[in-house]
């Protein structure tokens, strides 16, 4: 069987079928793309139609959110959550509270999960879910309701051998403090049914932390086998949410100097770059106040605020997206190539549009996919939930040690599976594969279900 066709045709079809889930589609083929040598090499997957059964989600569940803000005037959203696969355990994934989720989003997101939880090595299915709520502009009384509401429907289909959410954007630690409370009311059960819950009720140290370092980690290991490192780069992050933050913190530790970072207003260009008091600062802007990066500017008059621009003209070695899917596009990797950019690792999922790759690749970049580099966060809920069956806490350096492990055997295997499928050094294809083999071979195991 010629696989390109294969391939062409499968996802032809898969485009006429849902025709208008474009992230899902763009999220598909970039994995599809990677698999011709596998097909080849083991025609068990075409002749079990795995690419069939694995782009379908096993379950999708969209409900009614009503809730009622601060004066009294109801207020209806839309939930949902995507089962996407369970053939390696549980689903798992985050929630994201955004004006921009849509069935489609969530699909694209909870595909994506599923090979990054692969990935971890640990026993983690793959979901996702959320609703089209802001939690900007809100309450926490308003955010509450909303959370209790969006649960009241939710507790049904999750739990802790079932489906473990945790956070994504729009959705932190008060979210799941909200969620998890309701959660524990309806089903009078203390089980850890999400992660991301606070340290002092049965959350894991370094869980927010978690994504972020992991994605320095990431960017550390790949730089070392061209016997580099981060010390002395310049970099720079897109977002300032919980990736964002972690992210520059744990690259200053190691040596980077980040001169750029952005949020919903604008960006920051900072050519001392971040020291102690700034990442302070930040954090008490971000976490506590939900301020906006004007106020950065404002504090320390060396950075220049750039209202609606991005990150990407400004010069650096080390650039991470943390934002969100596809912020990053072919013009603005062509920018930062020509300005000496060596090494991107995606933070978010899916921040790079295809063209933008291309770019990368073709001009020998360290390139990492978010389903490899960003996944240090879903790695360390995993390690929540072994916290929590077996009622005990890890240190802050057991669980770091456990991260920067599990960073490092993702890299490896993303390194490993694309040379054996002749793609050396192409950690895109290596984290596709890998993470394909092992929920396919799950899959044929567990039979037709
Ligand atoms: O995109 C992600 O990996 C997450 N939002 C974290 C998911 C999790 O279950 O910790």
């Amino acid at each position: 069987m010629d696989i390109q066709n294969y391939t062409a045709d499968f996802l032809d079809r898969l485009a006429k079928r849902d025709p208008a889930q474009k992230v899902f589609q763009q999220a598909v083929k970039e994995v599809v793309g990677s698999l011709a040598p596998v097909l080849k090499q083991y025609p068990k997957y075409i002749k079990e139609k795995i690419l069939d059964r694995i782009l379908e989600p096993e379950r999708i569940i969209i409900f009614r959110v009503p809730w009622r803000d601060d004066k009294g005037e109801i207020h209806v959203n839309r939930g949902f959550r995507v089962q996407y696969n369970s053939a390696l355990g549980p689903y798992k994934g985050g929630i994201r509270f955004h004006e921009t989720v849509t069935q489609d989003a969530l699909k694209f997101l909870a595909f994506e999960q599923t090979f990054k939880n692969s990935l971890t090595t640990l026993p983690l299915g793959g979901g996702k879910g959320g609703s089209d709520f802001d939690t900007r502009g809100k309450s926490d009384n308003e955010v509450m309701r909303f959370c209790h509401s969006f649960i009241n429907e939710l507790y049904h289909h999750i739990g802790y051998h079932t489906d473990v959410p945790a956070g994504d954007l729009g959705c932190g630690a008060r979210e799941i403090g909200y969620m998890f409370g309701q959660y524990k009311k309806l089903t009078n059960d203390f089980t850890g049914a999400f992660t991301g819950k606070k340290p002092n009720w049965g959350g894991s140290l370094l869980r927010p932390e978690a994504t972020g370092y992991g994605v320095a980690y990431f960017a550390q290991n790949m730089l070392a086998t061209r016997g580099d490192s981060l010390e002395g780069k310049t970099a720079i992050v897109s977002g300032t949410g919980n990736v964002g933050i972690y992210t520059i913190e744990k690259l200053t530790a190691l040596g980077a100097k980040v001169v750029g970072f952005m949020d919903y207003d604008g960006s920051i260009y900072d050519k001392d770059g971040v020291d102690e008091e700034k990442l302070a600062f930040l954090k008490d802007l971000v976490f506590v106040r939900r301020g906006s990066l004007k106020e950065y500017a404002a504090k320390f008059p060396a950075a220049q605020f750039r209202p609606g621009q991005k990150t990407w003209d400004i010069p650096c070695q080390i650039a991470c997206p943390t934002a969100c899917e596809n912020e990053l596009h072919t013009a603005d990797a062509k920018t930062l190539v020509a300005n000496g950019c060596l090494c991107l690792a995606e933070g978010s999922n899916m921040p790079c549009t295809p063209g933008a790759i291309d770019v990368f690749q073709n001009a020998h970049v360290l390139y990492s996919p978010g389903k490899a580099s960003n996944a240090g966060g879903v790695a360390v809920s995993g390690l929540e939930m072994t916290q929590n069956s077996m009622r005990i806490y890890w240190t802050r350096e057991e669980v770091d040690a456990y991260l920067q492990r599990i960073m490092r055997s993702i890299h490896d295997s993303c390194l490993s599976a694309a040379e054996h499928f002749g793609m050396k050094g192409d950690y895109m294809a290596g984290a596709n594969i890998a993470g394909f083999i092992k929920v396919a071979d799950a899959m044929i195991d567990q039979g037709l279900v």
